[in-house]
């Protein structure tokens, strides 16, 4: 009597035991099958973002430049180059304190920056560069004129706020 009661404890703890096993071997399963799938689709993630994130940080780094050491490229367009005398860009928007250096390129003729009321006269010669650095410590509107085409509409302004 003993032995048979015995073995049947002993066959309820292996079949309890078992079934204790079997549920965590399962549950287990099913909570790994998960972790490696999101493993193995995270990684790709970061890497985009890190490809992106030097993108953005470039050009926050640009904007954040705005304040000081800027540089601003000025095309000085032609007739025999675009098309018109004009400056691209003729308009700026800067803000008092900031120091601009203008990166003039001339097409097919010589040009100036001229900017009277803050001393500028910069030429640039026929399919040359020049580079000016201003510092803008006074608010108002400055009137850019090209000298030799200012009557052509060659002309630009720079507000300083
Ligand atoms: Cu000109």
């Amino acid at each position: 009597m003993l032995l048979t009661k015995l073995k049947i404890i002993s066959f309820i703890l292996i079949s309890l035991s078992l079934s204790l096993l079997m549920l965590s071997c399962s549950s287990s399963s099913i909570e790994s099958t998960p972790t490696p799938l999101a493993k193995i689709a995270s990684p790709p993630l970061p890497s985009s973002s890190v490809q992106s994130k030097p993108m953005t940080t470039s050009e926050s780094d640009k904007s954040q430049n705005l304040s000081s050491g800027l540089e601003v490229e000025v095309l000085m367009q032609d007739p025999g180059g675009s098309g018109e005398y004009i400056y691209s860009p003729a308009n700026h928007n800067f803000k008092v304190g900031d120091e601009i250096t203008f990166v003039l390129t001339s097409e097919t003729e010589f040009h100036s920056f001229t900017v009277d009321e803050l001393n500028i006269d910069e030429s640039v010669d026929a399919g040359e560069e020049q580079r000016i650095t201003i510092t803008f410590d006074k608010a108002g509107t400055y009137k850019i004129i090209c000298i030799p085409h200012e009557t052509l509409g060659m002309i630009g302004e720079i507000t300083v706020e």
